[in-house]
């Protein structure tokens, strides 16, 4: 007699009958005061363990389901280990509530929360979740690239509004073809436990979050601070990834690696034959400080773009601020091993305390020829660069270089044919990383369509600020006209266009229905090149008087 099933059918039954559809998902209930021997998974019978309710042997949770942990104070912790999804699953805290999952890092090899690819889908939503002797969240992986090329990671996962800490290694491993992932709002810190104080810093492997070729993570709106190792890395070839509006602070090695240095079996060579460890990887608008090594690091990443990213107090023990480095793939012969290539890197606003500003390596521990940190233009511009401690130090380690032992900004400029607009000088931001009430990056970055916001989700006003903040000044009479016809006729402009410059006219683009409200200062149009081409619909004055007595 499966007693626990009778939930599912009578809620099965009410839906039927409600609906007349055949699938209902359930809603677990778990509390620490509740009882896996007389409970049913009710909210009034709740079990008492994760391990129970998920063990497969049961047959209780089905894909879909949601199991709601309660968490009132002072009875908030369940003492897991190896929680694991088979199906897809959202795993939350009861409203209001506060759930901890708590795993032991003595119990070797352990994982806190193990997401498999039949869990594709699910959702850890509020929770808090430490311990585990290698990971926190673990995404497993059926992809193999010697025997199961078809095969697929834990994907479509959103990990949100949840703290990850207090790790063996890493706080979230993603293994190969777990894509999709997004992490947001999330709280991830003192990873690396399972290393007694003193070990070196080489021989640890705790990253915050640690992404071997799951392609389009969004990590963003998240804090990371107090990482034994990198801060977050995606590599192995991990396509378009998107890192923004993050804090990173107090890592070991490097704050933000776009790719790194994997072992070649991790790389799906039909899609990514040279090798790349990271293609079309976007960092903006995060803020990085106090990390050993670079700030911002790339290795063998394609098309990497890093802009509008504050980078303060970084690389004192090595590397640089902005750093090209390479990567040697396990020395197997047959492994790519190539060069960064394509980078824009512009609006960002580097402080350092000493450590060098940016940095190109060349390393010949392979080959005499050497592995290049870049081939062709270091696509920087439109930067800040100062150093507390003197001039900056920018250097070039490849063949050739005067910069081997690194120089100036003025000899960077001249020999590497960039940041011709980066602009240096004393300046300083606040402990999070904002500029100061009129610092000069105000307005001295470049109108990028890639960035519309800072890190407060603030829209960029006027030129770029240089950096992640942009301070909100008065808003124009064009900007308040367009918030004002956000407000008011959404289904033409949905709020948030994309704001731009194109010939004299300032515009919001909105894509989703294609349109285009303009002004070039006198008057308003629209235009979407369909029904209208450059509509005149009147004078931005009439216009700003409507928005004024609508409170714009
Ligand atoms: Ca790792
Ligand atoms: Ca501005
Ligand atoms: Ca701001």
């Amino acid at each position: 007699m499966k007693y626990f099933n009778f939930r599912r059918i009578v809620c099965t039954l009410a839906w039927l009958a409600a609906s007349g559809q055949a699938a209902y998902a359930v809603e677990w209930f778990v509390s620490p005061l509740g009882s896996d021997t007389a409970g049913n998974g009710s909210l009034a019978a709740p079990y008492k363990t994760l391990g129970y309710l998920l063990n497969p042997g049961r047959d209780l949770v089905q894909g879909g389901d949601t199991v709601t942990l309660r968490g009132p104070t002072g009875n908030n912790v369940y003492n897991e280990s190896e929680v694991r999804l088979r199906v897809p699953l959202t795993l939350r805290s009861f409203e209001g509530e506060w759930a901890i999952i708590s795993c032991p890092i003595a119990l070797q090899d352990g994982v806190c929360v193990q997401i498999d690819p039949s869990a594709s889908g699910s959702r850890l939503s509020r929770l808090e979740i430490t311990g585990g002797n290698l990971y926190g969240v673990f995404m497993q992986t059926d992809w193999d690239s010697r025997d199961n090329r078809q095969g697929l990671g834990a994907s479509n996962i959103i990990l949100e509004d949840c703290k990850i800490h207090d790790t063996g290694r890493d706080a979230i491993k993603i293994t190969p073809k777990s894509n999709d992932i997004t992490i947001r709002r999330c709280e991830i810190y003192n990873t690396g436990r399972v290393y007694p104080e003193g070990t070196p810093l080489d021989d640890k492997n705790a990253e915050g979050i640690d992404n071997v070729n799951g392609s389009r993570m969004l990590v963003e709106d998240s804090y990371i601070h107090d990482i034994a190792t990198t801060g977050l890395y995606f590599k192995g070839g991990a396509e378009d990834v998107v890192i923004q509006r993050n804090r990173i602070e107090r890592t070991g090695v490097g704050g933000i690696m776009v790719g790194f240095d994997t072992s070649p079996d991790f790389f799906d060579t039909a899609l990514n034959p040279r090798y790349y460890e990271s293609i079309r990887g976007t960092v903006r608008n995060n803020v990085v400080r106090d990390t050993g090594y670079a700030g911002i690091g790339l290795y063998a990443a394609k098309d990497a773009v890093v802009v509008n990213n504050t980078v303060v107090n970084t690389a004192t023990a090595g590397h640089a601020a902005i750093y090209f480095g390479v990567t040697l793939q396990d020395f197997e012969p047959f492994a790519g091993r190539p060069a960064n290539i394509n980078p824009l890197i512009r609006n960002n606003l580097i402080i350092q305390n000493g450590g060098d500003c940016a940095r190109i390596r060349w390393a010949n521990e392979i080959s005499e020829a050497g592995l290049y940190g870049l081939e062709g233009g270091a696509g920087m511009d439109s930067n800040w660069f100062y150093n507390t401690r003197g001039a900056c130090n920018f250097a070039d380690n490849r063949p050739g270089s005067p910069l081997a032992d690194g120089g100036t900004l003025e000899q960077w400029r001249a020999y590497e044919k960039v940041d011709a607009s980066s602009l240096s000088g004393v300046i300083s931001v606040t402990a999070d990383g904002h500029l100061l009430p009129g610092s000069p990056a105000i307005d001295k970055g470049e109108t990028l369509s890639l960035v519309t916001q800072d890190i407060d989700k603030q829209p960029r006003r006027g030129a770029n600020d240089i950096g992640a903040d942009e301070v909100p000044g008065p808003a124009t009479s064009a900007d308040r006209v367009m918030d004002w016809a956000e407000a008011t006729l959404p289904q033409y402009f949905p709020p948030n266009g994309v704001a731009g410059t194109v010939a004299n006219y300032s515009y919001r683009y909105y894509a989703s229905v294609g349109l285009y409200l303009a002004t070039d200062g006198l008057r308003v149009i629209v235009h979407n090149g369909r029904e209208w081409n450059l509509l005149d619909v009147g004078s931005l004055s009439s216009f700003l008087a409507l928005a004024a007595a609508a409170g714009f």
